[in-house]
């Protein structure tokens, strides 16, 4: 009697090991959150989705053409981006799919069209078109209607992102002779710029919390991740190498930062946290444009 209550003892025990063990790994598979980003491949180019740790990467698109850029959706549910697929005009234009890679569907047609970014409300995407004589930041309804243009300069304008309450899009733009971000009202209105150097300041990224804008600077002679207050106040340099890092993205809790790293003509998807510490590859070459999901 004595050795069985033994036996249920220890078999309680490690039952109960392996069910706080269970709990453990379900709390970090839940916190783990997903990034989309493009594979480069044989001259070719596809979206894919990984979990936030590099794990279980799945592709989405399936062209011989090149596919870039990937967006969320505020909801997670669907993935913007842009493809070359429609032979037809040779043009990349804008399309959107659900994020499992179905009902791919094409919302722009004319001229070249890229670099969606959603509205926090998902009811409109921000991008850029050749439409025009230069490049010019547009807007559009999600479902690709109403596409209305936005800047008005005879420069490049690129890289637009939304503030968190969808009044403000930070873009970036070579109207002062090099790249500067500027901001502007949702409808153009009151353009604001918010970098001064005589070198590229680009790819500008607003936080989920709207406090701050990363963004990539060649002020120091590569590219290096920066971050500033949304008000262009407080720049300051998170990354310190002589490659290029570039295409910030921030997670849901606008805690940490991923990027691609630009080596010896490759790509590589980093992570870091928000003040440039605890810096983590997470792909190895050839993937690049990450895009943080706005939900885990
Ligand atoms: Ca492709
Ligand atoms: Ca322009
Ligand atoms: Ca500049
Ligand atoms: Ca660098």
């Amino acid at each position: 009697m004595g050795e069985s209550y033994l036996h249920k003892k220890q078999v309680m025990h490690t039952l109960l090991i392996l069910l706080a063990l269970l709990v453990v790994v379900c709390q970090a598979e839940e916190g783990v959150g997903r990034i989309a980003f493009d594979f480069h491949h044989d001259r070719n180019s596809d979206i894919f989705v990984m979990d936030a740790d590099g794990e279980n990467r799945t592709q989405l698109t399936y062209t011989t053409y090149p596919e870039h850029g990937p967006a969320w959706s505020p909801d997670g549910l669907h993935i913007a981006y842009d493809s070359y697929r429609d032979e037809f005009d040779e043009h990349s234009e804008i399309y959107v799919m659900d994020a499992d890679g179905e009902n791919q569907t094409q919302l722009t047609d004319t001229g070249n069209n890229w670099a969606p970014a959603w509205s926090p409300d998902g009811s409109r995407i921000a991008f850029i078109s050749t439409r025009t004589l230069d490049t010019e930041i547009f807007v559009m309804d999600a479902d690709g209607g109403n596409q209305t243009q936005l800047t008005f300069s005879p420069h490049y304008d690129t890289g637009p992102t939304w503030s968190l309450d969808g009044l403000r899009i930070a873009f970036s733009t070579y109207r002062d002779g090099d790249m500067e971000i500027f901001v502007m009202d949702a409808d153009g209105g009151n353009q604001t710029q918010l970098t001064f150097n005589s070198e590229g300041d680009y790819e500008p990224a607003w936080s989920p919390d709207g406090r701050r804008i990363a963004f990539s600077s060649d002020r120091d002679g590569d590219s290096e991740i920066f971050v500033m207050d949304a008000d262009g106040s407080n720049q300051t340099q998170l990354t310190f190498n002589s490659e290029d890092d570039q295409y910030p993205t921030w997670n849901p809790d606008s805690s940490r930062i991923a990027f691609h790293y630009y080596s010896d003509k490759r790509y590589y998807i980093y992570v870091m946290d928000a003040d440039g510490g605890n810096r983590v590859q997470l792909t190895e070459g050839d993937c690049a444009s990450p895009a943080w999901c706005p939900v885990e």
